[in-house]
């Protein structure tokens, strides 16, 4: 153990045998039903967690209920202070969760601190909206009356998250709904429990030693059946769900059938535009973390390259050389670069996908595989690889959660964006050029249809202050920054007559 992590596993609270529902400081004894959680990266158990059942689920929802009595009467700005707190809880602890993150999920140690900053920076971004949950006023048009808006809570958000960003997520999501008025009841992935379980201790301690009442923090381990429990609950006003287009259309659904709300964050199929006019090192730095980062699981990924056919062999040779020198092996390790992919399964549809693009008629231009002997024990380690391919192939319409990337050609600029365009998903996408023509012309109107259009950066590792998320199959939601706090409250409009008449608006007459 020589990266500490039994050291940082005590240190966050995580014992060898873990409850699986909590409503903050309080963990309950739910079914007999424990999963194990090992680490992708050695392939050793990490801990077991109970899955929790449909009576204790009901328990959390009902003490969640009435935690939110009290939590709403609690003034904006003060609420805003706990998160605070929270924040800095997580600035304590920064070094052990990044770990714990890294060592569960496969992630690099850098890519595990930078999620945990993620945290802490939308908290002081949720401290300072505390304050500024703005509504707008209106001139009525009728004489002595007054028209303005306010926001108010909704009540119970439910949180169901993936494994790839096992914290951030819940935290966009919980420090607004927090500032808001809003509890949270969060489903991590089972895929990384262990995580969830090391930020619920975390944060239900602030709310503790605030006295503030057990279920405004819940957390629930289980898997799909949890989250049908949360999509077809109707004490459940709002769901914020990211994972798979596939979980979504089914959280949507049944979300919608109770005319419920959704905010989704789903699958991508990010692509770079590089242009003959590109900063070409720039160009393949943007692509190759782009594409390796995270060793391919981040729903920002770049899966497509859209390439001008003058710097189309340029792309591929330097690109080929980059991967040349990547370093697969355990996340925790500084010097490595890649590591492994969450599971067996996460191994097969890799494999899956590298046999389907040959089988459509794509070409090797960086071979695939799997990587066996020491350090790779696991056997979820895989090596990045890269194939020439055509846009309209059906594995490249689909989002393979793995280090796997497609080379295609283009002419013309109205062309590269038809391809960027040309696919079911619609989260992220960038271009590289220093032409400004080309640049305006991918962030025009007529330009990217994602959520997420950038010029000169890579495809991933959004800020925090903007809104997060996109459209078409990856939902339509936006989590995190600018205004995406509206979605976790609800609009009421106030007309006020301090008039002694009362007139009707539009001018009807009505008189008896
Ligand atoms: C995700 O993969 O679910 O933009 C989120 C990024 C990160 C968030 C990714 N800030 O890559």
């Amino acid at each position: 153990d020589h990266f500490g992590i039994q050291e940082s596993l005590k240190k966050l609270g995580i014992q060898p045998k873990n409850l699986g529902a909590s409503t903050g400081v309080n963990w309950q004894e739910s079914g007999e039903t424990f999963i194990s959680s090992y680490s992708p990266a050695d392939g050793k158990l990490i801990a077991e967690v109970q899955l929790a059942n449909k009576d204790s689920y009901d328990a959390l929802i009902e003490q969640a209920q009435k935690a939110f009595i009290q939590w709403r009467k609690v003034p904006a700005p003060q609420r805003g202070e706990i998160v605070r707190e929270i924040g800095n809880a997580l600035r304590e602890v920064k070094a052990d969760l990044g770990k714990l993150v890294s060592y569960e999920m496969g992630k690099s140690y850098q890519e595990g601190l930078g999620e945990v900053q993620e945290m802490i920076d939308i908290c002081d971004f949720a401290v300072g909206l505390s304050r500024q949950l703005y509504g707008l006023t209106m001139h009525s048009e009728r004489p002595g009356h007054r028209m303005y808006e306010q926001w108010h809570p909704l009540g119970i958000v439910g949180i169901i998250s993936a494994f790839n960003f096992p914290v951030a997520v819940w935290s966009w999501n919980a420090a607004l709904a927090w500032v808001c008025g809003d509890v949270c009841l969060w489903k991590p992935s089972e895929k990384a429990p262990l995580s969830g379980i090391a930020c619920q201790k975390i944060a239900s301690a602030v709310f503790a030693k605030h006295g503030m009442p057990e279920g405004i923090c819940s957390l629930i381990i289980g898997d799909y059946k949890v989250g049908e429990m949360i999509s077809h609950d109707p004490r459940v006003p709002l769901v914020s769900a990211t994972g798979s287009t596939r979980m979504g259309k089914l959280v949507g659904q049944a979300v919608g059938s109770r005319l419920g709300r959704s905010l989704l964050e789903l699958g991508g199929n990010n692509a770079i535009i590089i242009t003959a006019e590109a900063d070409m090192d720039m160009a393949i730095r943007g692509a190759l973390f782009g594409a390796v980062g995270t060793a391919g699981q981040r729903c920002t990924s770049t899966r497509r390259l859209i390439i001008h056919s003058s710097v189309f062999e340029e792309v591929k040779t330097r690109l080929a050389n980059a991967y040349s020198k990547l370093v697969i092996g355990n996340p925790l390790d500084e010097k490595n670069h890649v590591g492994p992919l969450i599971d067996q399964d996460a191994v097969n549809m890799y494999l899956a996908a590298t046999k389907k693009v040959m089988e459509e008629g794509g070409k090797v231009v960086v071979e695939g595989g799997v990587l066996k002997g020491e350090g790779y024990e696991s056997g979820c380690y895989v090596k990045p690889a890269i194939y020439e391919a055509e846009n309209h192939y059906q594995i490249v319409q689909h989002e393979t959660f793995a280090p796997i990337l497609y080379l295609i050609k283009y002419e013309t600029i109205e062309e590269a964006i038809a391809i960027q365009n040309g696919v079911p998903q619609g989260l992220s996408s960038a271009i590289m050029t220093l032409n400004m023509r080309e640049a305006e012309a991918f962030l025009s109107v007529a330009g990217s249809d994602c959520g997420i259009a950038n010029v000169n950066i890579g495809t991933s590792g959004a800020e925090i202050g903007g809104a997060f998320g996109g459209e078409k199959e990856t939902g339509g939601g936006r989590e995190s920054g600018s205004d995406a706090w509206k979605a976790y409250m609800r609009r009421q409009t106030n007309t006020i007559n301090y008039s002694s008449e009362l007139p009707l608006a539009q001018g009807i007459k009505f008189d008896i």
